[in-house]
């Protein structure tokens, strides 16, 4: 058993079509523990540093307008295997090439209206935790049902 962490965030569309509990609700049901959770409309300079690795595509500024536009909700996830899991519920990042049963398969269209984040490896999950969250923002706490949640 691995327990992680991944960072999820349900971008502004999400948040203005009102998705916010059905996109919470996927994690919610999967099984996932959630440990930090917040609203806010992010900075430019946190925008920048999230999509960093994407500063030199030609849809980095509109990524950033995007992103800063208005609210998000920023998540921390914890549990076996969350980083791919999430991943997978996520789908692909292409909407129209995503799977119906996942998110974005099940929720969008346009790829630069994608509804939710998901950190793509431990590495990024580490760095996006930080980014957002303090540390003091996040919940250590045991479910009452921990035992079912691991293998
Ligand atoms: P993902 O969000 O699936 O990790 P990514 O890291 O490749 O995808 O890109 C980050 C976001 O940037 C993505 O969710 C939507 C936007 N994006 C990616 N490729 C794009 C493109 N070709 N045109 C417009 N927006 C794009
Ligand atoms: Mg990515």
């Amino acid at each position: 058993m691995t327990l992680e962490r991944t960072f999820v965030a349900i971008k502004p569309d999400g948040v203005q079509r009102g998705l916010i509990a059905e996109i919470l609700g996927r994690f919610e049901t999967k099984g996932f523990k959630l440990v930090g959770l917040k609203q806010l409309t992010p900075s430019k300079e946190l925008a920048e540093k999230h999509y960093g690795v994407h500063k030199d595509r030609p849809f980095f500024s509109g990524l950033v307008d995007f992103i800063t536009s208005g609210p998000v909700i920023a998540m921390v996830w914890e549990g076996d295997g969350v980083i791919a899991s999430a991943r997978k519920l996520i789908g692909a990042t292409k909407p129209l090439e995503a799977e119906p049963g996942t998110i974005r398969g099940d929720l969008a269209v346009n790829i630069g209206r994608n509804v939710i984040h998901g950190s793509d490896g431990s590495d990024t999950a580490d760095f996006e935790i930080n980014l957002w969250f303090q540390e003091n923002e996040l919940v250590d706490w045991t479910p009452s049902d921990q035992e079912w949640r691991v293998e």
